[in-house]
């Protein structure tokens, strides 16, 4: 029943249902929207987003369309069928262009396993890059609170981390701060951890892209997540190249979240 459709989301469950419940509350809005169906005709179930307002969605059930309302500021996300902070919801009508990134360990028999995912949200008419980082599984008992963040240049995690390249560094400045004018455009500098060991960050920068054009666009390339902080470039030895930020915990490729 769930063919190959962009309104298909083959997730999408009772539990997910629960889930979404949870989150958003009815309003009882009912048959203005047309639940989208599948090549045999049938009526696909799930959320869907409103056209023109991302706090809104319609849940079709059999056919049915019901409009819900997001709570608390928070936008419909079609992937995880819920109600989710703004950066990581995938909702077009925001005129924003979204990429995610899902990291996966450097070494999966690491005492620190990463997991979680990086998104990305850009106005389609430019200007800054919000980033929502929600990761876990760094040692909340080790000395190492903060860990530098980059966009690498190759979009490639093939037999780990090292496959990544260096920093994504499209001017050939230094290495440095996010704040600071001489950087690599991939310096988006520390996420810092919780004491539980996960990290759930905002970030704003003025410098990566996602728009196809910009000569600073991540799409394709890479995130890597290291062992240690990074020093913006003010240490010693490899400071001006790398931050000495130390071993690779963990990356992932830059998607498109556009499904
Ligand atoms: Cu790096």
């Amino acid at each position: 029943m769930c063919s190959v459709n962009k309104y298909c989301n083959p997730g999408f469950t009772l539990a997910n249902m629960k889930l979404l419940i949870f989150f958003a509350f009815v309003t009882a809005v009912r048959g203005q929207f047309e639940c989208p169906v599948d090549i045999d005709g049938n009526p696909i179930d799930g959320g869907f987003a409103h056209e023109t307002d991302c706090t809104r969605f319609y849940n079709c059930w059999e056919g049915e369309a019901t409009e819900w309302t997001c709570e608390d500021g928070l936008w419909f996300d079609s992937w995880t069928q819920g109600c989710v902070h703004p950066i990581r919801s995938d909702c077009k009508a925001g005129d924003y262009n979204n990429a995610r990134c899902r990291m996966t360990p450097n070494d999966p028999d690491a005492g620190q396993q990463i997991f979680g995912d990086v998104f990305f949200r850009q106005n389609q008419t430019g200007g800054n890059t919000d980033i929502y980082v929600e990761l876990r599984g760094f040692d909340p008992n080790d000395a190492e609170v903060l860990h530098g963040m980059h966009v690498h240049t190759e979009g490639s995690i093939e037999g780990g981390c090292a496959a990544t390249g260096g920093h994504f560094n499209p001017t050939s400045s230094n290495h440095g701060s996010p704040a600071s004018e001489d950087r690599h455009v991939g310096d988006l500098g520390n996420i810092e951890e919780d004491t539980t060991g996960s990290v759930v960050m905002v970030l704003i920068d003025d410098k990566i892209s996602l728009l196809p054009a910009n000569p600073n666009y991540i799409i394709g390339r890479s995130i890597v997540v290291h062992a240690t902080y990074d020093d913006y470039g003010l240490g010693n030895g490899t400071s001006l190249i790398n931050g000495n930020a130390g071993a690779r915990l963990a990356c992932c490729v830059i998607m498109a979240n556009d499904f």
